[in-house]
């Protein structure tokens, strides 16, 4: 039997994707570069700690990193295969529909860093979340760095290299398992380069590999996350009329979800996050005239959080001498990532409204974010906020939140924008009637 060498990988961008993922790949014997333009991230990841909160990754990055299979570094080196894994994020501001034009700036320069050290038979792959189009851009950006080398679908021998489109798919929380265990779209630029991508994940993938032509694997991508934001969007906007008629939601949701065919998402304080907030405005991007439900339903999501704020506003005006608590600023539950956060905008809305009335608590905070500071709010444990507040604004559903019993939240005053305490007897959705909620 042939004695089968391991490719050595360089990961490009040790982010929240691939940090993970080069720490996988390391697990399954491969030796792993990974790459990143900040030297404090190269060096805690040199020391075996990480930068990053994610469940068993500590001991991962530890482990590979003592058996010399991962090492970082802000220098890029030769490899067989490159992932690359950095951020796409969409353009914030701007004119001239630039407004949530995706920004893939970061993938093409990453493109210019790998190019030079590219040699006949490595494998580039992307797995940053793409605007249709984008590897193709990437392949095109290579070839023109390296004259010398055949590129797949520009040449009609045998390509040099191979450059395909896989996407990630994991959760933050269960990264480490869903890296190894979900299925996956592999999407070459030609099916020979699909088939090369294919035999790197099968070193470390148990779930399905499945291969698909580039631009299919990026629109498969997008329209996961599109799927999640529409059906999040009727959670939110099943809460709000709910809310209008005096209903409770979480009642309705419940026993709508006993039919055997449907399943509705939970409301929330709006939709957080660098992926499902963001990758649905890729795909109105690329046909503005064809979208109107993935364009509402983002509209939908992010006009919850300003719906929470008014009626947040409107129950702390109604009782000018309580105390408040606002619990959770992560953009879910139990994470330590505050990017792009409804909790976080929204507690600091109320921040600069009511200055320290507002308590925070956030228990996978060690410090308040930046717009915090210098405004006199303090951060607070679950426990003092029990002992001290009389309003509770529940933003996120961290399960140190969710195990409080009953008997020591029973007095307080509660906005579950999360329906972590259905039992509670003094909710906002009974007082709904007497506030008087901004327009
Ligand atoms: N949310 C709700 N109600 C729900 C579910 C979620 O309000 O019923 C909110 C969350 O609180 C959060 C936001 O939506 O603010 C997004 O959370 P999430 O858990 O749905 O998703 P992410 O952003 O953590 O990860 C998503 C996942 N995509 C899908 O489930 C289709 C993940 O598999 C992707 O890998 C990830 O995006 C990504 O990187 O694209």
């Amino acid at each position: 039997m042939k004695s089968e060498t391991k490719p050595s990988v360089c990961v490009v961008g040790l982010g929240y994707i691939g940090l993970p993922t080069a720490a996988v790949i390391a697990r399954a014997g491969c030796k792993v570069l990974g790459l990143d333009v900040s030297q404090n991230v190269v060096d805690t990841i040199n020391r075996g700690e990480i930068h990053i909160e994610e469940v068993d990754l500590d001991g991962l990055v530890q482990g590979v990193v003592a058996r010399g299979l991962l090492s970082a570094s802000v220098e890029v080196a030769a490899a067989d295969v490159f992932v690359i894994a950095v951020p796409t994020p969409f353009h914030k501001d701007g004119a001239d529909g630039a407004k949530h034009a995706p920004d893939v700036s970061y993938v093409l320069e990453a493109g210019r860093t790998i190019a030079p050290v590219l040699k006949h038979g490595d494998t580039v792959i992307l797995e940053s979340t793409s605007p249709v189009g984008t590897t193709e851009e990437l392949r095109d950006l290579i070839a023109r760095a390296r004259p010398d080398l055949r590129i797949p679908g520009l040449t009609h021998e045998t390509p040099d290299i191979s450059i395909a489109y896989c996407p990630e798919r994991v959760l933050p929380g269960r990264i480490l398992e869903e890296l190894t265990n979900n299925d996956r779209s592999i999407g070459g630029i030609t099916p020979r380069c699909a088939r090369k991508a294919l035999a790197f994940y099968k070193r470390f993938v148990r779930g399905e590999c499945v291969t698909t032509d580039a631009r299919s694997a990026e629109m498969t991508k997008l329209v996961e996350n599109a799927y999640r934001d529409v059906n999040i969007a009727f959670a939110n906007e099943l809460s709000i009329v709910s809310d209008a008629m005096g209903l409770d939601v979480w009642e309705v949701i419940r026993l709508a979800n006993r039919h055997p065919r449907v399943n509705i998402l939970t409301p929330g304080p709006g939709v957080g996050g660098h992926c499902i907030a963001v990758d649905p405005w890729f795909i109105v991007h690329g046909a503005p005239e064809d979208t109107p439900l993935i364009r509402t339903a983002r509209g939908v999501n992010d006009h919850k959080m300003h719906h929470v704020i008014a009626k947040a506003e409107g129950l702390i005006e109604a009782h000018p001498a309580a105390k408040v608590a606002c619990l959770g600023l992560a953009f879910k539950a139990n994470i330590d990532d505050f990017r792009e956060s409804p909790a976080r905008f929204i507690t600091s809305r109320l921040v600069r409204k009511f200055g320290p009335r507002i308590h925070v608590v956030e228990p996978y905070a060690e410090e308040l974010p930046i717009e915090f500071t210098d405004t006199g709010v303090a951060q607070i444990d679950i426990d003092e906020a029990l002992e001290t507040c009389d309003i509770f604004i529940v933003l996120v559903d961290h399960d140190v939140f969710k195990v409080v019993p009953l008997a020591e939240r029973a007095e307080k005053l509660v906005y579950d924008t999360r329906g972590i305490w259905p039992d509670q007897p003094r909710a906002v959705r009974e007082d709904a009637a007497r506030l008087k909620l901004a327009p």
